[in-house]
C-alpha cells in the first residue's frame, strides 16, 4: 500500500526528538498578513529599495516610518492561525523543538511559541540609532513620526534587519546551531531566496537532517527537500498534527 505523503512525515516524526522549523511570510498569510513576493505581495506595490534599506532610512526616515506604521496597523488586529498554533503546541510534543522565523509580525510568540528565534527582528520593537537600546511598543499609530529616543534625542528606527544589513550575530549563531543539530527541519511558507536564512535548510541537510517543505508552490529548495507537502501551511500542519497525535495515541 502506498503511504499518504503526510503519513510518511508522521512516520519520520515518530522516531525523532530534535525538530526545527524555519518559517516565512506564507505562514502568516492565512492570518491576513501580506507576503512579500507573491501575487499580492508587498514588494509588488512598494519598492524594497525605497523602504527596507538603511539608505532609504537615511534619505527619508519619515517615509520609512510611515510605511512601518501602516504595516503595524495592518498586523495589530491580526490573530495567529492554525499553523502558528500547531507549532506552539509542538514544543510540548518534542524533546527539543525550535521555531526560527524570518517574520517580524510577532505572531509565533502571540500563539505561544517560546523557543523562538526572530531572524529579521520584530515590527513591535524600536531601536535607538545611537545607543542601540531596544524598546517594545504596542502603540499604533505612533504619536510622533519619526520617533526619537527619550534618553539621547537621536532617531529611533524599526528593530528590523533591512537589505544589506548583517543579522545580529548571536541570533544567527543560535539559528545555525539549531539547524545543525536538528533531526528534521520543516521549511514553511518561505520563497527561500533571502540570505542567510535560505541557507539554513542546506546547513541542516548537510548535518544529516531530513527536510520537509510546506508551501503552496515549489521553491528553489523543493528539489533538495526529502518531503514536499503542497498546500496552505495552516491546513497542512493541522492535518499533520491530527495524524501525529492519532499515531502517538495508538
Ligand atoms: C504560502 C502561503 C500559505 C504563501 N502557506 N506557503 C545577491 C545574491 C545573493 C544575496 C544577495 C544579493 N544581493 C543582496 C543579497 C543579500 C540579501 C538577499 O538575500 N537578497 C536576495 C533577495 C537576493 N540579504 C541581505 O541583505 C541580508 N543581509 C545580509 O546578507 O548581510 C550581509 C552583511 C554581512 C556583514 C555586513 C553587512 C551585510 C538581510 C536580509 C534582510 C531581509 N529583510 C526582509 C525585509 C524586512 C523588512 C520588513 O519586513 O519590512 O525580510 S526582506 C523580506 O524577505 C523579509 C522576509 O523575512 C524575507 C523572506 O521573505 P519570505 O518570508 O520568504 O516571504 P516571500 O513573500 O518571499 O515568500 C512567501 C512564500 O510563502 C512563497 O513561497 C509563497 O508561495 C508561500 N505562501 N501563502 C504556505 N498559506
Amino acid at each position: 500500500m502506498i503511504e499518504h505523503p503526510v503519513d510518511a512525515v508522521v512516520t519520520l516524526l515518530a522516531g525523532v526528538r530534535r525538530v526545527a522549523v524555519l518559517t516565512g511570510a506564507g505562514i502568516s498569510a492565512e492570518s491576513g498578513v501580506p507576503t512579500f513576493r507573491g501575487q499580492d505581495g508587498l514588494w509588488k506595490q512598494y519598492r524594497a529599495e525605497s523602504l527596507a534599506t538603511p539608505e532609504a532610512f537615511e534619505r527619508d526616515p519619515a517615509l520609512v516610518w510611515e510605511w512601518y506604521d501602516w504595516r503595524r496597523g495592518l498586523i495589530a488586529p491580526v490573530e495567529p492561525n492554525a499553523g502558528h498554533r500547531v507549532l506552539a503546541g509542538w514544543e510540548a510534543l518534542f524533546g527539543d523543538f525550535a521555531v526560527i522565523t524570518q517574520n517580524v509580525d510577532g505572531l509565533h510568540a502571540k500563539a505561544g511559541s517560546r523557543n523562538l528565534v526572530e531572524l529579521h527582528g520584530n515590527i513591535w520593537k524600536l531601536r535607538c540609532t545611537k545607543e542601540g537600546t531596544v524598546e517594545e511598543v504596542r502603540e499604533t499609530p505612533l504619536r510622533r513620526l519619526p520617533p526619537v529616543c527619550p534618553s539621547c534625542g537621536s532617531l529611533r528606527r524599526p528593530h528590523i534587519v533591512w537589505f544589506g544589513e548583517a543579522l545580529d550575530p548571536d541570533v544567527l549563531d543560535r539559528a545555525a546551531a539549531i539547524s545543525r543539530s536538528c533531526q528534521v527541519m520543516f521549511v514553511l511558507g518561505t520563497s527561500g531566496i533571502v540570505q542567510p536564512a535560505a541557507s539554513l535548510p542546506f546547513a541542516a541537510a548537510r548535518a544529516g537532517a531530513k527536510i520537509v517543505e510546506v508551501n503552496i508552490e515549489p521553491t528553489p529548495l523543493t528539489p533538495q527537500a526529502d518531503h514536499f507537502l503542497p498546500g496552505k501551511a495552516g491546513d497542512v500542519l493541522s492535518d499533520l498534527d491530527r495524524r501525529l497525535r492519532e499515531r502517538m495515541a495508538a
